[in-house]
């Protein structure tokens, strides 16, 4: 009987605790509740620092935001993102600029072969970018985040270990990487990184030109057993939320997410940074993945084949009436600035 009355005590307590209205700042106030649309799976670099952003805008807001998560494209396909989240079939989605290489011309500039060393790097020198030129790709949607994944390496079925085992080899990249591997002479297959277990799975593909995380995050390792290091282009990334949704939020919530801008693109980077080493620690020993370093020679012939890719982008782009030349310079200038 005892028993009983405390377990009923311990349900009504508990019961009473849900209930209560959620602390200050905004106590009183009603659950504004988003959603946020990805596209790979839950346990990818994308979609660990969506949970990261979720969790840090439900603790600053005192409960007064709640976020619900979509991995894995149950909202928003990898394509689709800007477009849904412009027309509001999700509030926020994550999307990745190599998707739509013609639509964001500016931003894609820095997954151009300039050497930005690692992933901390890459997303303070896109998010300057994006700050100084604010690209028209982005002015109807309120962007969140940008970041960049660390610099692509080969991972493959076969080994390469020349620029001749590359030649007419099927690997999957997308935008600035995709250049890259035409570049080499490789059979270039686009494809998102969604897409990409199931091609490799089937034979579609030999390998694919990205960061190293994914070797453990999505089990390509058990595929792939070498990989190539090349440390060449990384991916561009934005987080963009809905220009409506966003403009309807009170004060209050607005400055927290305006805070975690830069926090958030930082805190990103540094993620993918750490993430890749541990990867590759874990390939070699979980899995015994041969890591491939070019000899300096090998590798002079591979740099070489990228020497046009830049000087073409420019007047590619000028043609546009891009100011592409000024773009270069600025990477250029903001890749030495952070590399410090
Ligand atoms: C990427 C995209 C989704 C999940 C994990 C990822 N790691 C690197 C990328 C970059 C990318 O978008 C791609 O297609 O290689």
């Amino acid at each position: 009987m005892k028993k009983h009355i405390a377990l009923l005590a311990i349900v009504f307590f508990m019961t009473a605790a849900m209930a209560l209205p959620p602390l200050a700042p905004g106590a009183g106030a009603e659950t504004i509740t988003l959603s946020y649309a990805n596209f790979p799976p839950a346990p990818t670099f994308p979609c660990v620092q969506m949970e990261r952003w979720k969790a840090e805008v439900e603790k600053r807001t005192g409960g007064q935001v709640k976020i619900n998560t979509f991995p894995g494209g149950t909202l928003l396909g990898a394509k689709e993102m800007m477009d849904g989240v412009e027309a509001g079939q999700a509030d926020i989605g994550n999307l990745c600029m190599a998707y739509q290489p013609g639509r964001f011309l500016i931003t894609n500039a820095t997954s151009l072969p300039l050497g930005i060393p690692n992933a901390r790097v890459g997303s303070m020198v896109l998010w300057d970018l994006y700050e100084k030129y604010q690209p028209e790709a982005f002015a109807k949607v309120k962007v969140l985040a940008m970041f960049t994944t660390a610099p692509a390496n080969i991972m493959s079925k076969v080994p390469v270990r020349s620029l001749e085992d590359i030649q007419g080899l099927d690997l999957r990249a997308s935008g600035g990487a995709a250049q890259i591997l035409k570049a080499w002479g490789a059979n270039q297959v686009g494809m998102p990184m969604s897409a990409t277990p199931e091609a490799l799975q089937k034979g579609v593909v030999q390998g694919l030109f990205s960061s190293l995380e994914v070797m453990k995050d999505l089990k390509f390792a058990e595929t792939c057993k070498y990989v190539t290091l090349t440390d060449t282009v990384i991916y561009p990334f934005a987080v963009v939320m809905n220009m409506d949704r966003y403009n309807a939020l009170p004060d209050d919530v607005k400055k927290v997410m305006e805070d975690l801008r830069v926090e958030q693109s930082l805190w990103t980077g540094e993620y993918m940074d750490e993430h890749v080493e541990k990867a590759v620690a874990w390939s070699k020993q979980t899995h015994q993945v041969e890591f491939i370093q070019l000899s300096p020679e090998e590798q002079a012939k591979w740099n070489q084949r990228l020497d046009p890719i830049v000087e073409q982008w420019i007047q590619d782009h000028a043609a546009k009436g891009i100011p592409a030349k000024a773009i270069v310079e600025d990477i250029r200038a903001l890749i030495q600035k952070y590399s410090q």
